[in-house]
């Protein structure tokens, strides 16, 4: 692995069932990079199975929130977190063992060249799986409209495995963030689109989680809808 401090940012809200195995799938593929879990406020063991970690792994970091207050803000306060610190990369991953580590020693050789890297669902060898028929085409459909509305020709807006080099996190104006679910990856990238950065999709296959719940609510699924047709009329 390259010597480019990458910081991984793991969202967590109720995810005890799957902190020890993402930790450890990690570990394989990411041997030294810094982990940091966004937790608002888990009910369940979600904490103390970090906390487990943190005593044998000094790479290992939480952010503890009060409250859930949405991906969005919780992935905000991580990159906040982040520019605290001197890393380079910045690396976001769902705990819900969704997004395949193996991935990332890929994501590893993409730095290279690029400013963002997109892990892309809707490309040749890229896909979903065991996902239920609706959820699929929310995703797939929703994909569609983004496009349409942004006109953008990212293929994956709305995924949220995606590698942000630091100075693209910094010139971005986190603050005027709008989303509070999904739609903030396509926000965040539409964004860095729109300022001209480097940025490269390659094919992954995301894997529907096996333990715990989706968080996913109407109220997220809405947000997508209206939030697009407010972020292109913002940047006109
Ligand atoms: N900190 C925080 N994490 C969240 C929140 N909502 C979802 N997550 C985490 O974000 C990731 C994706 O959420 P998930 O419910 O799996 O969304 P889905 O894959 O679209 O069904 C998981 O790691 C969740 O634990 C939230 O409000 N706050
Ligand atoms: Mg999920």
């Amino acid at each position: 692995m390259s010597q480019r401090k990458t910081l991984i940012i793991v969202p967590t809200f109720n995810e005890a069932e799957n902190i020890l195995d993402l930790y450890s799938n990690i570990r394989k593929y990411a041997p030294y990079q810094d982990i940091l879990f966004v937790d608002d406020g888990s009910a369940d063991d979600t904490r103390d199975n970090i906390a487990e970690i943190i005593k044998k792994d000094q790479r290992v970091h939480i952010l503890k929130r009060s409250k859930k207050e949405g991906i969005a803000k919780a992935y905000i306060s991580g990159f906040l977190w982040g520019l605290n610190g001197d890393y380079e990369w910045f690396q976001q991953m769902d705990a819900d063992l969704s997004h395949d580590a193996a991935y990332l020693e890929e994501i590893e050789k993409l730095k290279k060249e690029n400013q963002v890297i997109i892990a892309s669902r809707y490309m040749k060898k890229g896909g979903v799986e065991k996902r239920n028929f609706f959820r699929r085409m929310v995703t797939f459909l929703g994909c569609r409209y983004l496009k349409f509305i942004l006109q953008c020709p990212l293929k994956d807006l709305t995924g949220g495995f995606n590698c942000w080099q630091r100075d693209v996190i910094s010139s971005l104006s986190l603050e005027e963030i709008a989303s509070r679910g999904f739609i903030f990856q396509a926000e965040l990238k539409f964004m860095a689109y729109k300022k001209g950065f480097k940025i490269t999709e390659f094919p992954y296959v995301f894997k529907e989680r096996q333990k715990g719940h989706s968080k996913i609510d109407y109220r997220i699924i809405s947000e997508g809808l209206f939030m697009p047709i407010f972020m292109n009329l913002r940047c006109r």
